[in-house]
């Protein structure tokens, strides 16, 4: 094993999967841009994705090559951010968030017959998704139900998205249901909010800190079908949900989800905190009780991970820009290994070398 897994392109975000014993990687392409640094994350301008594989955890890694272009979808405008994988009823299918042709960023999905691609997209964008960084649970263990998980502040607009208020518009915006322990209960319809673009986000003493989405998807994965609803992280020491103002601990980006041992791990990035940090629970739609730091901040601004079982152990697979010496949009894949103890808890393995 290499770390970075491949030095020829820039890779991030990566989402590791077993599909017919192999692993498969699905990460974000970074590419050099003249675009200067901002916290709109506008420098992550990637424009297609590639598909690695490896047949052990020591094996080469092999480049599948471009597997889908920005080009090739007529409902995107720009940003190939963070993608994820999954696979159903003998398709594979490649979820990506990228901005609508109103700048709007939105969750795509695209299938193909084989893990490596390439990938055909569909038209338009999943209808009722908003935000980005997909990630998909298929709950094998319990009657393989596909849940799609989203959201990130900042850059990927999640705090956009604002509740309406009487005489906005009634058949536009999108809508959250708290309904299953959501933060406030209620079934609130949002509209996108241009102003709180950038890095804005809730604050102030009591304040909840906003919720990445959770949506059940049909059979053939290529639409909801449920409404979206919240995913509560709770502070263990209160039991309620995390603080606006609990940096180190609030959910930022990149979603995951995994089940070890018939207990759900939620973990994420928590951004400007620069942690990897995940959260247990006993559903897939939540909630999650913060548990800790799976990683601690790395060289560069973001932070982003998957975790998978693969050949009897677990990794986890995650970027930094030491390849680039620092520049935070030019970041490589690695991968550690990971263990848990007897509470469930999650460690690096001691060793580095798997
Ligand atoms: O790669 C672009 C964005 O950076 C991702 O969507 C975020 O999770 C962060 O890694």
């Amino acid at each position: 094993m290499s770390n970075p897994l491949v030095s020829h392109i820039y890779t991030a975000d990566p989402s590791a999967h077993v599909f017919n014993n192999k692993l498969y990687i699905y990460p974000s392409h970074d590419r050099e841009t003249t675009i200067t640094f901002n916290d709109n994350g506008d420098q992550y301008d990637m424009a297609d994705y590639h598909v690695l594989s490896m047949d052990t955890i020591t094996s080469p890694v092999t480049d599948h090559g471009v597997v889908l272009r920005n080009q090739d979808v007529p409902w995107v405008s720009k940003q190939l951010w963070a993608p994820d994988a999954a696979t159903k009823n003998g398709k594979f299918y490649l979820f990506f968030p990228a901005r609508d042709h109103k700048g709007i960023f939105r969750i795509g999905v695209a299938v193909s017959a084989s893990p490596e691609g390439p990938f055909a997209p569909q038209d338009n964008y999943i209808q009722g998704t908003y935000s980005i960084d997909p990630a998909v649970f298929v709950d094998e263990e319990a009657g393989g139900e596909a849940y799609l998980y989203v959201g990130g502040i900042w850059g990927g607009q999640l705090q956009c998205w604002v509740e309406g208020k009487e005489g906005d518009e009634k058949d536009e915006g999108e809508w959250v249901d708290g309904d299953e322990g959501g933060v406030d209960g209620r079934k609130k319809r949002l509209i996108f909010d241009e102003s709180m673009s950038g890095p804005q986000e809730p604050a102030g003493e009591g304040v909840r800190a906003l919720c990445p989405r959770v949506a059940m998807l049909s059979d053939d994965l290529l639409s909801l079908a449920s409404s979206v609803k919240e995913v509560v992280i709770l502070a263990p020491e209160t039991g309620e949900p995390l603080l606006a103002d609990d940096h180190e601990r609030r959910f930022f980006e990149a979603a995951w989800v995994h089940r070890y041992n018939g207990t759900y791990y939620f973990s994420y990035s928590t951004g400007d905190t620069h942690f990897l940090a995940y959260a247990t629970g006993d559903s897939p739609w939540g909630p999650f009780t913060y548990r800790g730091r799976i990683l601690d901040p790395v060289l560069g601004w973001t932070t982003h991970h998957s975790i998978v079982e693969f050949q009897g152990k677990w990794y986890l697979f995650y970027h930094d820009c030491e390849l680039s010496q620092g520049v935070d949009h030019l970041r490589s894949v690695k991968v550690r290994e990971i263990v848990y103890d007897d509470e469930g808890a999650i460690h690096l393995a001691a060793a580095q070398d798997p």
